[in-house]
């Protein structure tokens, strides 16, 4: 089959023939019919994230289910699956006690499924799949636990979608950060992530949502989604503007959806006392963010970190689908492009200048 290879960093990804072993026991088949252009892929290109190359990148996809492997019992052949790209194991103590996300034996088997084994080669040379998905690519073989069923007829690039952009930004706010009706919310980086993480805190009922952003084009594109007001980034000095939109006070919560230092102290310094900070975006591995403890313990404020929403995908997925099926949360108005997998490379490109919503690869 067909896949995306990334080799080395800041290199363009190379379109080449894989082989793909078939199932395990406890491992499912997937023909990949959409996959999401998310930023935390460009964090492994760029080598802000490191993976072990050759690797096949993509932890944003849908797919239907082809075969699967020895014990398989929640999907069979024919359905249509979201990928999660944290399976989990269901045992450790983080998936007993309702933290799937942070599950230990996913963390234990970074870069190879459960098993410590691989399904992809090109003769005898392994490669990674991205989160036990890595769907760059026609076809990936997963763990039965990164599969959640979808209703008969869901179309699979908002599927892909739920998959990470969704569940990580409404997941923030609903989940993580669990906004209080009424209160004030500014949102740090409003791409494909931070757009959800805006529709998360409407749905909530937020009073005020700044959207915070360096591209204007981002910030008319977040009015859509429930931002009440916006911050030109690019310009003057954000925390201030924050803080004169909410009466000198600062927002109750802040995200910071980009992942860096500078993002992460803006929004540090614009939360009010006794406000959460959430942070969602993973800087570079070598980013640090100087905070102050003083005005830690002083303004009692709260530093959070945010993976997948906080979400366990299992039971929180469906719940995605169905804010989207019930029209509570628009998915449809995020996907603002569709590529082939042959237009992978542009298509990160597009992420990177100043393209508004979320490209999705739909053609394998
Ligand atoms: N101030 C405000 N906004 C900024 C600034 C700045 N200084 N610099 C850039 N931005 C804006 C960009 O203009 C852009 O609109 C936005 O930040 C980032 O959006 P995208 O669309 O490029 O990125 P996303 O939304 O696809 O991904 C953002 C993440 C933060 C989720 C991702 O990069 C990340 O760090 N992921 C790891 C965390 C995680 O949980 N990952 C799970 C898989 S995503
Ligand atoms: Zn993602």
């Amino acid at each position: 089959m067909k896949a995306a290879i990334l080799y080395e960093t800041n290199q363009p990804l190379v379109i080449e023939e894989v082989e793909l072993d078939p199932p395990k026991k406890g491992e499912v088949h997937v023909k990949i019919g959409a996959a999401g252009v998310c930023r935390s892929d460009l964090h492994f290109m760029h080598g802000d994230a490191i993976i072990q190359t050759p690797a096949i990148l993509g932890h944003e996809g849908a797919g239907t289910v082809l075969d699967v492997g020895e014990g398989v019992t929640s999907v069979k052949p024919g359905d249509d699956v979201i990928l999660s790209f944290v399976p989990n194991c269901g045992r450790c103590p983080y998936c007993l006690s309702g933290r799937a996300n942070l599950c230990d034996l996913h963390g234990a088997t970074s870069g190879t499924l459960f098993d410590g084994t691989n399904r992809l080669h090109i003769g005898d040379q392994y490669i990674t799949p991205m989160g036990k998905v890595g769907c760059f690519a026609q076809e990936s073989v997963v763990p039965e636990s990164g599969c959640i069923l979808l209703p008969k007829g869901f179309p699979l690039p908002q599927a892909a979608l739920i998959g990470c952009s969704v569940t990580t930004g409404v997941g923030a706010a609903m989940y993580n950060a669990e906004i209080k009706p009424g209160s004030t919310v500014a949102v740090f980086g409003v791409g494909g992530v931070g757009l959800n993480v805006i529709q998360g805190a409407r749905l909530l009922g937020a009073s005020k949502i700044i959207a915070v952003d360096i591209h204007q084009s981002k910030l008319e594109f977040a009015s859509k989604f429930g931002a009440t007001n916006t911050v030109d980034a690019s310009s003057g000095d954000s925390v201030a503007k924050v803080k004169e939109l909410t009466d000198g006070l600062g927002a109750d919560y802040t995200f910071e959806v980009f992942g860096s230092s500078e993002t992460v102290l803006n929004a540090y310094h614009s939360v009010k006392k006794g406000g959460q900070v959430i942070i969602v975006g993973i800087a570079p591995i070598t980013a640090t963010a100087a905070i102050d403890p003083v005005s830690l313990v002083r303004f009692e404020r709260t530093v959070k970190g945010c993976y997948y929403g906080s979400a366990v995908p299992s039971i929180d997925m469906p719940t995605m689908v169905t804010l989207y099926k019930t029209g509570q949360i628009d998915i449809d108005s995020l996907i603002t492009r569709e590529y082939s997998l042959d237009e992978i490379n542009q298509a990160y490109k597009d992420l990177d200048t100043t393209e508004i919503g979320r490209g999705v690869i739909t053609k394998f």
